[in-house]
């Protein structure tokens, strides 16, 4: 049975919703696929001041990711660096989400990678069309690169490396979704830390990869 890829989906211009709760972000995220609205709530923010934020970057040859549901995985743009909007709180936390319908339930091969500043949260479930959770691919209470507290700059991410500088790896085979009727839904709740410092940006990098196992034709 091959190994296919189906998507490759980056953060961008029409992408992930946003929200100020987990719950509605998944929400609006599936409303986004089932009801084809157009919109997108987060903004693109461009780089940190200086360019100092890591850039998750595709290579200007890549032609790989052959056959292809939708369209060849080469062809989706560069993550880019997002937020709700273009101010960032001291301690303000966000959440972003992204659904994707499910077109199989054979064996999926999922990778995510996710720049945040601060730290984050990345949850990958299953969830049907009212946003219940079916099932969740990652630990419960998220995969997290760092407290999820405003002032863990002062007491926990007080040196280089910062989490700002890391870029986060994730992948799973054996994803088997449970019906046709539900959605893959990426989510994550991002914080950004308290500091002392005058410049203290927010944002949200991230590319995921979808394989899926098909059947070959007879
Ligand atoms: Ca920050």
């Amino acid at each position: 049975m091959p190994l296919v890829d189906l998507k490759r989906i980056t953060s961008g211009t029409n992408t992930q919703v946003d929200s100020t709760s987990r719950e509605n972000a998944i929400q609006k995220a599936i409303h986004k696929v089932t009801l084809s609205i157009g919109t997108q709530d987060a903004v693109v923010i461009g780089n940190a001041p200086g360019g100092i934020w890591p850039v998750l970057s595709t290579y200007e040859n890549d032609t790989s990711g052959g056959i292809a549901f939708e369209e060849f995985l080469f062809v989706a743009p560069p993550p880019q660096f997002i937020w709700d909007d273009n101010t960032f709180g001291q301690g303000e936390i966000r959440y972003f989400a992204v659904a994707l319908r499910v077109g199989s339930v054979e064996e999926h091969v999922i990778a995510v990678t996710t720049f945040a500043d601060n730290a984050h949260r990345l949850f990958v479930e299953e969830r049907n069309i009212f946003g219940d959770l079916v099932s969740s691919f990652t630990p419960e209470g998220g995969l997290f690169d760092g407290p999820i507290t405003a002032n863990a700059s002062e007491n926990e991410d007080k040196a280089a490396p910062f989490n700002w500088q890391k870029i986060h790896i994730w992948s799973s085979d054996d994803i088997r979704p449970d019906s046709l009727s539900n959605f893959f839904v990426f989510s994550w709740e991002v914080i950004n830390y308290k500091t002392t410092d005058t410049i203290n940006p927010a944002g949200l990098a991230f590319q995921i990869d979808i394989y899926r196992y098909i059947q070959p034709v007879a």
